[in-house]
Parts: C-alpha cells; sequence; structure tokens
C-alpha cells in the first residue's frame, strides 16, 4: 500500500514558479511512490475578495497547469474543493477543537492580515482549519508544500492528536514534506519576501503562462546587489535566489553553476536565466494550450474526481460525526 499524499492551490492570482517549484513539481516527480490527491482549494481562495467571474475561470486555469505540469488524473485524483461539502462541514466540527490562541499564532494570518488594508475576514483566520480538515478527511500520511505551510500542517497534527485523544482513534496524523531546495522562492523585486501570488507589482513573480518576453524582462529588472561574484552565498538574497532558479530548472550543481558563471557579471547570470526558465517552462506552456483546446476536458477531470474523493470523505465525516455524537 503507498502512503497517501493530499496537497492543494488555492486559485488565487496567477500560480508563479514558487508555486511549481516548491510544490506542484515535487508532487509531479514522486507521483508513482504515492496515493494522490490534489485538490484546488477554491473554498481556500474566498478567504480573501475574490470576483466570481476570474475565480471560475482560475479553478479551471490552474487545473489545467497542475495537468500540464505532469499530473496525470489516472493515477492521482484531482479535484475542486468546494465541490466535496465534507471539507466545509469537517472543518466547522474541527473548529470547535482548535483553541483561538492556536489560530493566533499563525504567522501567515498574522502577514496576511498586516498586509490588507480593508477588512480581514473571519474565514481568512479560520484558513488553518479548512487545511486540516482537507487533510484529514484521506487519512493523509504525507502533504507535500513549500516552507511556509508547515506551521498550518503542525496545527493540522496537532487538532487530529487532540481529537484522537477525547474521542479515541480517528485521524490519521500526517506529516509534511518540504523540499530541501526550492522551498521558498522569493520575489524578484524584493527577494526578502517569498514569492506570493497575492503580491501584485508587476516585477514580483515569473508566472507559469508568461510570455517569453515578459519572462526575459521580470528577470532582466530582478534586484541584486551591488557586488560582482556570482556564488551561493545567503547573506545576498537577490543573486542567491536567481542562482536558485538557476539551479532548479537545470539541476546542475552549485559548483558546476559557480565555475560556469567565474568571471561573468549580472547580466550574463540573468540572460542565461531567463533562456533557462523559458525552456523550463515550455513544455508545461504547450501542454496548457493543447489541454484548454477542448473546453469541456478539464470539468470532465474535475468531475470525475470530486466523484473519486467524495466517497472517502463521506466515510470520515461520518465516522466523525458519530465520534462526537451529532445528528
Ligand atoms: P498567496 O500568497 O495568495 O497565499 P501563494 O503564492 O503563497 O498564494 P499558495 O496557494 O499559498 O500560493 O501556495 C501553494 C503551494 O505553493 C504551497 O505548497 C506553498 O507552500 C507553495 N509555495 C507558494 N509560494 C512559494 C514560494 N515562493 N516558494 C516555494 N513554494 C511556494
Ligand atoms: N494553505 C495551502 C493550500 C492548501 C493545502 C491544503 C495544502 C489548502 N489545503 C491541504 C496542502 C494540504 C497553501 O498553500 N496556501
Amino acid at each position: 500500500m503507498k502512503k497517501r499524499v493530499f496537497s492543494g492551490i488555492a486559485p488565487t492570482g496567477d500560480a508563479h514558479i514558487g508555486n511549481y517549484l516548491g510544490a506542484i513539481r515535487q508532487w509531479v516527480k514522486r507521483q508513482d511512490d504515492f496515493d494522490n490527491i490534489f485538490c484546488i482549494v477554491d473554498l481556500h481562495a474566498i478567504t480573501v475578495s475574490q470576483d466570481p467571474t476570474i475565480l471560475k475561470a482560475k479553478i479551471r486555469e490552474l487545473s489545467g497547469l497542475y495537468l500540464a505540469a505532469g499530473i496525470d488524473p489516472k493515477r492521482s485524483i484531482v479535484f475542486v474543493q468546494s465541490q466535496v461539502s465534507a471539507h466545509s462541514e469537517l472543518a466547522w466540527i474541527l473548529n470547535c477543537f482548535i483553541p483561538v490562541g492556536w489560530m493566533q499564532r499563525m504567522t501567515q494570518f498574522k502577514e496576511k492580515s498586516r498586509k490588507r488594508k480593508e477588512q480581514v475576514s473571519t474565514g481568512l483566520f479560520d484558513y488553518p482549519a479548512l487545511m486540516a480538515a482537507d487533510i484529514l478527511l484521506y487519512d493523509t500520511e504525507v502533504v507535500p508544500v513549500g516552507d511556509d505551510q508547515k506551521q498550518h500542517v503542525e496545527l493540522t497534527r496537532d487538532v487530529a492528536q487532540r481529537f484522537n485523544s477525547i474521542y479515541g482513534q480517528t485521524f490519521r496524523i500526517p506529516e509534511s514534506l518540504i523540499p530541501e531546495v526550492g522551498a521558498r522562492i522569493m520575489g524578484l523585486d524584493d527577494p526578502t519576501t517569498k514569492m506570493s501570488a497575492s503580491e501584485t507589482a508587476v516585477g514580483h513573480a515569473i508566472n507559469l503562462l508568461d510570455s517569453v518576453e515578459v519572462i526575459q524582462g521580470k528577470i532582466l529588472r530582478a534586484t541584486t546587489d551591488s557586488q560582482r561574484d556570482i556564488v551561493f552565498d545567503g547573506s545576498r538574497p537577490g543573486i542567491y535566489n536567481l542562482l536558485v532558479i538557476y539551479e532548479l530548472f537545470t539541476g546542475k550543481s552549485r559548483k558546476d553553476i559557480e565555475a560556469h558563471f567565474d568571471g561573468q557579471g549580472y547580466a550574463a547570470l540573468k540572460k542565461e536565466l531567463g533562456e533557462v526558465v523559458i525552456e523550463g517552462l515550455r513544455p508545461l506552456q504547450t501542454r496548457y494550450r493543447e489541454l484548454t483546446a477542448d473546453p469541456t476536458y478539464i470539468d470532465s477531470v474535475l468531475s470525475e474526481g470530486a466523484d473519486r474523493a467524495r466517497p472517502q470523505a463521506e466515510k470520515t465525516l461520518t465516522l466523525v460525526k458519530e465520534r462526537v455524537g451529532l445528528g
């Protein structure tokens, strides 16, 4: 029996190379090692305000990107979170077992609420309870995510343990799986902040569907420093981030990369990095265009995915309700 994997991405903004290198590419690489469920977490998307027409389109776009990146719907379940109502139901129940103090410690909430000028929703605060429900519904053992989600997986473990200690063994305790390199790709405009879909500055992120010209332009304008050496030095975040992206797209060793750029300037690095990223994304972009040429294909994959996920989720939900004494 393979271990169960569950992971997801919110269909907010444009998917970027941080999502790809930190999450999607890892899922694809280890697709055969696990029994996978990959979700498009649209209920998480509405924790911040969304335009309905755009949200609907982004759900299909992100699904298409999962498939174009190599997620095979025959080997992995791909579905949209809101199509399986057990996610919302279990999130409510788990809410009742999560002390407010745990939620208040979540750094993602603190950062997101600090940045937002408009009102912060209760949903944004409660985001980790819904994520815990996603994971716990499917007896998940492994949650492959970027570095920023580690704390949410910890909270998931804590609430699962708490529930189990009150009601007896109900949930399996999951673990996060975080890549050694690429778990935290930084913004090109500001290499001290994580590349993020909700950051709207034009030069911030390389999006997976960006054109050749846009990718080149963003990399050429990336923030660096006033030094010269092209070496992996964590204390120089701009150059370090560009080199990590280069490393991940080429698969070359750090030693070889440093030797390759020895004596060259930042302009040479940026030019070559642009080419490497463009070539690295080309197969995904081509496949994306092929897949989306048939407008019904993605919806059929999603509907089949939800049909496969639903019975598993309902089984867990029924057990939980019984344990709690509901109904
Ligand atoms: P938002 O800022 O709107 O929350 P995001 O760009 O951070 O969005 P998420 O939907 O939160 O993206 O993340 C989806 C997956 O991609 C998660 O596994 C997350 O850890 C990973 N991820 C997101 N940003 C990065 C990044 N900069 N580097 C590596 N992994 C990332
Ligand atoms: N919060 C995650 C997205 C997410 C997720 C999940 C990831 C929602 N539910 C379950 C793994 C497992 C994020 O990346 N922002």
